[in-house]
């Protein structure tokens, strides 16, 4: 049987542009993305979204907005990774490089989706559009999604 592990991931939004960060090390290292990472025990999700915005960005939010849920299964893993996905639209602070992130601005049209984790491509346009949705991605490796689903859904 599948156990699985809680993470979050946010994704900063100004009119016309997304907040990503090159990942330097771990998980998904030379990848773009939003800023998260795991739930830790005792930790609300929301929390553990701010948590690791700021320690990742140094920005910090009044309001995050659930927008997504996706699952992602591993062939050969045991582990099923529950990620939390939230929308901020105002934040404070400006983005700060960490030890594990170097954030820069990219405009909507211009995001580089052949260094992102492949599925992002097919959900990112509902977060931009502030839809929400539910997903399922089942990966061989890192690079190859061999299986996925993805709806739009009014509640999460
Ligand atoms: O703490 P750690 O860096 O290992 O957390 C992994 C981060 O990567 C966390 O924010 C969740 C996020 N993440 C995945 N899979 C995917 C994915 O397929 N796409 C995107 N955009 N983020 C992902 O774990």
């Amino acid at each position: 049987m599948l156990s699985s592990k809680l993470l979050t991931l946010v994704l900063v939004v100004r009119p016309g542009r997304v907040l990503l960060g090159m990942k330097k090390r771990g998980f998904g290292v030379g990848k773009w993305n939003g800023f998260g990472g795991k739930v830790q025990p005792g930790e609300s999700i929301e929390d553990a979204a701010r948590r690791e915005l700021l320690e990742e960005s140094g920005l910090t939010v009044d309001a995050l907005e659930k927008i997504g849920n996706i699952k992602f299964e591993f062939v050969g893993e045991t582990e099923l990774l529950d990620v939390h996905i939230f929308r901020v639209d105002t934040y404070n602070g400006e983005p700060t490089e960490s030890d594990e992130m170097r954030p820069q601005w990219f405009e909507c049209d211009k995001i580089p989706f052949s260094q992102m984790w492949a599925d992002d491509i097919m959900w990112f346009p509902l977060m931009l559009q502030k839809k929400k949705f539910r997903g399922y991605f089942k990966f061989q490796g890192h690079d190859v999604i061999l299986s996925h689903e993805l709806e739009e859904v009014e509640e999460l």
